[in-house]
């Protein structure tokens, strides 16, 4: 293959899952001769959907890189998955795509997941297309499609085509003013005259799509009012400026799998679209931005996604983001201070790669073998350059607690995990000491249930999902005094100590603790949150100041296996005002005890209180079960925090207890027949109520004495 094309291509395949990505994709590389024969998503012989699981399941789970000639342009093609839980998958594309083709199925019209990666559209800011699809299909409705798309989305929304009703599936083409007609296996079609009866439409759709063009450009504006029309370069020219700043998204229509209209929209692409070198250049992480220059000497990549293939090992796809990437260059990775040899690399076609020896500037390729480099990281031909800003992936909105069969398995579970992390910055494993259990965070219970899906089926490894417990922490709500002297006379020496203390809940700025004399103040910030005040109060030399770091130590122990259930404790400020020591029997050890229990006595006594996280919630759903959701939520301690329309969806934002959310995306599921969508973010602790303070505390007692 070449690897020098007048135009580079990137281009990102969105929409809502089922809208027909996937078969776009496939009628994109069958109409390029690609491929010689088009599968189909239901036959489970598509280039895209390669991998068992996706086939089994008949949709993508992971993204996909494939590439087209048409014309001019190599079209690099990134297929990308439909559900929000696989929302790794579509950012780490858009990171790298030059153009997004946002693909809605005209059977269905907008759909939440239309809405949710319009939102990335509008984040990144990637000039975009519509297609939509399923024109074929019995139940579509292009007119009513395009009126949701429009009222949600804006009117810089512009159909460039409509389908109408002949003998034969047919698509007007405003911009040239034709009509394609297709035969029944579609691919090229026929050129014909507009019908007398649409001319009327087809023009006004016209001269929008002019107007349009020329509103981006004073210059083209100009002559536009001059000559009433625009010659055919100039319209490119504006159509070009207005899709890349976003002053226009243009509206196609197709049908993917009667593989019909996918040549009229690569053309498009072909013609109007922006290559790498004619987008804003990338943006570096020391502030600079760097241009796409194939004949930069300084050669940059930056890897956006990696697999690891069982016979292969580590497959990295990355972008050439300045220079020209040659078979064989010395690499320094910028984010791991080491040196990659690229000893092959490859252009990809689904599943298949295939070398090249080398690939300019905005190109995206493959490479295998990688020593140590990872998604988001930088390569460089010099050492000391600016990296590629990173893309940043969501945090992680849902979590359950996973069990293997047998102890012995989990260290071969965390190995496991800790790929497929890799693989997928979107999910992340941790074993949490203060909850005793393995957890396991995702995006979305699909997510999690592909990951187990995954470990069982090719890594032979079994393992169970459980509910995983809250991380409450623990402070006291008043003041208290205590002593505690730890004496215990074994034989020889003994050991000694006594340590007298008052604990107050602790507050920035509040003034020093009433009747003591502070000698010494140390925050200590928390490795969880919140903080613990060490006062150092004793006057007269009761306890010797060398014993104040085993009392802190102490202190510390208890603190982060609370009293009451266990938990972290957070914000107490602790002031050590008196004690004894012995000068033989006293030391560290001795005062680290003594300290551990006259903290949890004068804790108990303080009317400790037990804090639940509460998480920033945001559902999106239709409007038909909003009353449904927002019942369900007053079950839940949720406060509603906002109402908002989006289009004929609705976005609730609440503040809900991570106690009432377990298993929500199902509980949403079964209310919305699988329509509503619900992400979250950590927001702050507060009080449990008091009736479940009590019932977890006496659960933890029962616990303590098993
Ligand atoms: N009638 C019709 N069905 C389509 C079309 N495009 C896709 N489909 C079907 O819609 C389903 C989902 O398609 P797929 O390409 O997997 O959608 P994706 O989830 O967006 O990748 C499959 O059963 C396809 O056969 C189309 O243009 N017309
Ligand atoms: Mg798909």
């Amino acid at each position: 293959m070449e690897s020098n094309f007048k135009n580079i291509k990137n281009v990102v395949l969105l929409g809502h899952s089922g809208c027909g990505k996937t078969s776009f994709a496939e009628t994109m590389l069958f109409e390029s001769q690609a491929i010689s024969r088009m599968g189909s998503v239901l036959e489970k012989n598509t280039v895209s959907d390669y991998t068992n699981i996706e086939k089994e399941r008949g949709n993508s789970i992971f993204s996909t890189l494939m590439h087209a000639v048409w014309k001019d342009s190599k079209i690099n093609i990134m297929d990308t998955p439909g559900y929000d839980d696989f929302v790794g998958e579509v950012i780490s594309s858009l990171k790298v795509a030059d153009t997004a083709l946002l693909l809605i199925n005209t059977a269905h019209g907008v759909e939440v997941g239309t809405e949710l990666i319009w939102e990335h559209i509008e984040k990144y800011q990637t000039p975009s297309i519509l297609v939509f699809n399923q024109i074929d299909h019995e139940k579509a409705d292009f007119d009513s499609t395009l009126e949701q798309a429009v009222q949600r989305f804006g009117p810089k929304l512009i159909p460039f085509q409509y389908p109408i009703k002949t003998d034969h599936l047919a698509i007007v083409d405003a911009l040239r003013m034709v009509m394609y007609e297709f035969d029944s296996n579609g691919g090229k079609p026929t050129k014909k005259e507009i019908p007398a009866n649409e001319l009327a439409r087809a023009k006004e759709m016209h001269n929008k799509i002019v107007e349009a063009a020329a509103e981006n450009e004073e210059g083209l504006m100009e002559k536009y009012f001059e000559a009433g029309t625009l010659t055919e370069e100039e319209l490119t020219m504006g159509l070009k400026i207005a899709l890349a700043h976003q002053q226009i998204f243009p509206i196609f229509c197709c049908s993917a799998t009667k593989n019909s209209g996918s040549g009229r929209i690569m053309g498009f692409i072909n013609d109007i679209a922006p290559s790498p070198w004619e987008c804003p250049p990338a943006k570096l992480t020391d502030g600079q931005t760097l241009a796409c220059d194939p004949n930069d000497p300084n050669t940059r990549i930056f890897i956006f996604k990696t697999i690891t293939e069982p016979q292969v090992g580590l497959v990295s796809y990355f972008k050439v983001y300045a220079g020209t990437l040659q078979t064989g260059a010395d690499l320094h990775n910028l984010d791991k201070q080491n040196s990659e040899r690229l000893g092959q690399i490859f252009v990809a076609e689904g599943k298949n790669r295939f070398p090249i020896t080398k690939l300019q500037a905005g190109d995206i390729g493959v490479a295998v073998k990688l020593k140590d480099t990872h998604t988001n990281n930088t390569l460089a031909t010099k050492a000391q350059s600016a990296k590629i800003t990173p893309i940043e992936f969501p945090e992680p909105r849902i979590r359950t607690a996973i069990v293997p069969p047998g102890k012995s398995d989990m260290e071969k579970l965390i190995r496991v995990l800790h790929q497929i992390e890799e693989e997928d910055p979107t999910i992340k494993v941790e074993q949490n000491a203060q909850l005793k259990q393995t957890i396991l965070y995702g995006q979305g219970q699909l997510h999690l249930d592909i990951i187990k899906y995954r470990i069982e089926k090719v890594h032979n490894l079994h393992l169970q999902f459980e509910r995983p417990k809250i991380p409450y922490r623990e402070t006291i709500t008043r003041m208290a005094e205590e002593s505690y002297r730890h004496k215990k006379q074994s034989g020889g020496s003994g050991q000694f100590a006594e340590v007298h203390m008052r604990i107050e809940p602790f507050e920035e700025g509040m003034p020093d603790p009433a009747g003591l004399t502070v000698k010494n103040r140390e925050v200590e910030p928390l490795e969880w949150g919140g903080s613990l005040a060490f006062y150092w109060c004793i006057v007269g030399g009761s306890i010797d100041a060398k014993y104040a770091n085993a009392i802190k130590k102490g202190i510390m122990q208890k603190m982060q296996n609370g009293p009451l259930s266990g938990s972290h404790c957070q914000n107490i400020r602790v002031s050590v005002y008196d004690g004894k020591m012995h000068s033989v029997d006293s030391n560290d050890m001795a005062f680290m005890l003594a300290a551990s229990n006259c903290f949890r006595q004068a804790f108990e006594k303080a009317h400790p209180q037990l804090l639940e996280p509460i998480y920033d919630v945001e559902i999106i759903c239709p409007d038909a079960v909003m009353g449904d959701i927002m019942s369900d939520l007053q079950t839940r301690r949720a406060i509603i925090q906002g109402m908002d329309t989006a289009g004929h969806y609705q976005k609730i934002k609440a503040k809900v207890p991570l106690m009432e959310l377990y298993q929500y995306s199902s509980t949403l599921r079964s209310i919305s027949q699988g329509i509503a969508k619900h992400s979250r973010a950590f927001s702050h602790y507060a009080p449990l109520p008091a009736e479940l303070q009590a019932k977890i505390a006496a659960e933890h007692t029962t616990e303590d004495h098993e």
